[in-house]
């Protein structure tokens, strides 16, 4: 901070600053960050601040005062850190300058980060205030691996999807190596988010999303422990000050900064209602409620000064005395000594948060309490619920309850007490905060960054185009959807466009080759859509197929079991929002694409269970992308393969390409020297990868001219 000319050092308030800094101070690491205004300063005294900085191996990225109030007071505190809180009336939903100050900021901490680090270094980028800064990083950067901490919880996927930034974040984050949230729960929440708003695969840890996988994994945030723990005559006579100041008096404390999430004002209210309730205890408790001010220039953050004033000024002077006020509240940091002595002065904590990603007053209460006595009284939407189970939980919305369990709370027996806070401590001292900093950054060094290019493998597309256009003979298989034409929302949507049917009867024309479409649609559906081309024509996963002007034929008939089967999807799709049958000649198909993440996955399990109790292995079930089918056993897409192969007396080279698991089939009935190309992300058996839908229709167009060079090394 500076002051005038002159720096001070002051350590930040938050969880996270206090987390981190034992994890900098042993670790070979830089901690880049922004360390506050230090552009007015002389040059001298500038100097001496860069060189202690440097000393600190602190690196600080500045920021003027105009995107210090839109970057971080209007977008990561307007509204992240409202709507990451469910409180969805206090986000800014019109901030088209915040956003622009967002990116602008996170663009500078990504080139920052981009120039100091080498080779194999490991990135950890934290919290809500730099979510673009994985995604920027990545695009300078294939050669390191990043991680990214969130301190706040992950909203449930509703919550999330309110935000109209919602693609740009989740695109970001989801380059990143691994992502770190506190709870279960969150995870949760970040993966049927990222399932909600892109087109991602997703595990019980991981999400998928274009070529790359990003571990998500729990890190609950622990405290120093030793710090909390630490005996000193100091702290003894703080302590003593305070039971001379409330003497014959339990006291109650709360320690939060002045921030709306934290429920001071709904605290303040149930104390009160206990009050009226109970007058009598207007003289025997005590309730000291610090609360360091924090974001003022946020306008909710003033409105909530003014309102906890008002709320403690109204109480007070309700139910005080001459001699004493029940509340009394202090609006200041202290430092260590002082902290720990009202931690061990009080009988009762309050951490009743309306939403909290963590937090460490509740574990610091803990810790401090080496007397092992005293009672937390945690909100069960603090992350810390999940693993403070000997706290007494409560609804901080639910005033009667927290009036309730305020009560409960004052009149515990020592015995219970002391049962309920060695557990709490046994639980705090086991995850501290320099084994939350390890866990992560352990698991972040063992995730391998797999570089976008070696992907797109192993020969280039230059090579395939050769050696395709040189063959004498070459037989095309193509995939139809996700592959020719991109996947739509809806199965009748993805007619072919006229250059799509252009490209198609071009292929199809070329001397010495033969084109043919091998798709898991009905034969109608290729029939409308390409019936007048050229074409070879495979329908149903290679059930049935035709030559260019010939009849269909089947090579297995309509399965006994179809009817039923599409009744039972039909069944499961009536109460599956978004779900869709596709009932085909011989297969049955249930897509769940536009389906809410959550249900679809319980559904199919269910639809599977049915599926095996009804049919039993009479039936063949295949997952494909988004997409369950209930077809005849044992004929697949390699079928067609064989079949092409069996006809020809000289085998002609095979060029197969497709998007999904039903086309790994056909990949792998190809010999040593076809050619096979998977379009899209995921595992592949292909020799060849390339992104999207477009590129390999420019592949296809590039197969219709043999190059001059190729012509020339051929003759
Ligand atoms: P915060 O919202 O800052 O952190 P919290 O976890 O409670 O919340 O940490 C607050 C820290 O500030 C504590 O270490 C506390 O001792 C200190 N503090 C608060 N008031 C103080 C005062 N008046 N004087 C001195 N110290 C004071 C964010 C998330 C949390 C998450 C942390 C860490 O919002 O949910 O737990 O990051 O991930």
């Amino acid at each position: 901070m500076a002051h005038g000319d002159e720096v001070r050092w002051r350590l930040s308030p938050g969880g996270l600053a206090a987390a981190l800094r034992g994890v900098h101070a042993d670790a070979d690491s830089l901690w880049v960050g922004f360390a506050g205004d230090a552009g007015k300063l002389p040059e001298e005294s500038r100097r001496r601040f860069d060189a202690e900085l440097a000393d600190k191996r602190l690196i600080s990225v500045p920021l003027t005062p105009s995107e210090l109030g839109l970057y971080y007071d209007g977008f990561s505190n307007g509204v992240l850190w409202p709507l990451f809180h469910y409180l969805l009336d206090k986000v800014r939903f019109e901030a088209s300058n915040e956003w622009r100050a967002y990116r602008t900021v996170n663009e500078r901490f990504a080139r920052v980060v981009a120039e100091q680090v080498r080779p194999g270094d490991a990135v950890w980028v934290h919290d809500y205030h730099l979510a673009l800064v994985p995604g920027l990083l990545r695009a300078q950067r294939e050669d390191i691996r990043v991680g990214f901490f969130l301190h706040v919880p992950w909203p449930s996927s509703d919550v999330y999807r309110i935000l109209p930034q919602r693609e740009e974040i989740l695109r970001s984050l989801l380059t990143a190596d691994l992502i770190g949230l506190h709870t279960e729960a969150y995870r949760h929440n970040f993966i049927h988010s990222a399932a909600n708003v892109l087109d991602v695969d997703v595990g019980v840890d991981s999400v998928t999303f274009q070529d790359r996988t990003v571990r998500v994994g729990v890190y609950p945030i622990g405290i120093d422990v030793a710090r909390f723990e630490q005996q000193n005559p100091a702290i003894d006579d703080a302590m003593k000050h305070i039971v001379s100041g409330t003497p014959n008096k339990k006291r109650i404390l709360g320690v939060d900064r002045l921030d709306y999430t934290k429920g001071i004002p709904r605290r303040l209210l149930a104390l009160g209602r206990l009050l009226e309730r109970e007058p009598a205890l207007k003289s025997t408790v005590h309730f000291i409620q610090l609360a360091v001010p924090t974001r003022e220039k946020v306008e909710a953050y003033a409105d909530l000064r003014r309102s906890v004033n008002e709320l403690v000024g109204r109480i007070n002077s309700q139910h005080g005395s001459p001699t004493g006020s029940p509340l009394q509240l202090l609006y200041r940091s202290v430092g260590d000594h002082e902290l720990l002595a009202l931690y061990r002065t009080a009988d009762v904590m309050l951490v009743t948060p309306l939403r909290d990603g963590m937090n460490l007053v509740a574990k610091e209460y803990v810790a401090s309490r080496v007397s092992n006595d005293g009672v937390l009284v945690l909100s069960e939407f603090a992350g810390a619920a999940a693993e403070l189970d000997a706290a007494l939980t409560v609804n901080p919305y639910d005033l009667d309850a927290v009036a309730r369990t305020i009560r409960c709370a004052l009149s515990m027996t020592r015995d219970e007490q002391m049962v309920r806070m060695r557990r709490l401590r046994d639980r705090v001292r086991q995850a501290t905060a320099d084994l939350w900093a390890r866990d992560f950054t352990n698991d972040l060094e063992q995730t391998r960054p797999v570089p976008r290019s070696s992907l797109s493998v192993p020969g280039d597309l230059d090579t395939l185009v050769e050696r395709v256009t040189a063959a004498p003979s070459r037989v095309l298989l193509l995939d139809y959807d996700g592959t020719l034409a991109p996947i739509a929302p809806l199965p009748v949507l993805a007619r072919p466009d006229p250059a799509l049917r252009e490209l198609l009867r071009a292929l199809a024309a070329l001397a010495g080759a033969e084109t043919h479409i091998v798709s898991g649609r009905p034969p109608e559906v290729l029939e409308d859509w390409l019936g007048g081309l050229p074409l070879w024509l495979h329908a149903e996963h290679g059930v049935r197929s035709r030559a260019p002007g010939a009849p269909w034929t089947a090579r297995a008939e309509t399965p006994p079991f179809l009817e039923r089967a599409v009744e039972l999807l039909e069944r499961h799709a009536r109460s599956t929002p978004g779900a869709l049958v596709e009932k085909k000649s011989s297969s049955v198909a249930f897509h769940y694409r536009r389906s809410e993440l959550h249900l679809a996955e319980a559904r199919v399990r269910a639809i599977r269970n049915e599926l095996a109790q009804t049919f039993g292995n009479t039936v063949e079930v295949l997952e494909g992308h988004k997409v369950l089918e209930v077809k005849t056993p044992g004929i697949t897409k390699a079928n067609v393969v064989e079949e092409v192969v069996a006809r020809h007396t000289t085998r002609p080279l095979l060029f197969a390409a497709g998007d999904d698991r039903t086309d790994e089939d056909m990949f792998s009935a190809l010999a040593e020297g076809d050619v096979s190309v998977r379009v899209g992300p995921g595992i592949t058996r292909a020799r060849y990868r390339v992104a999207t839908v477009p590129e390999f229709r420019e592949l296809l167009e590039r197969l219709l001219f043999v190059p001059d060079v190729v012509a020339l090394n051929a003759s």
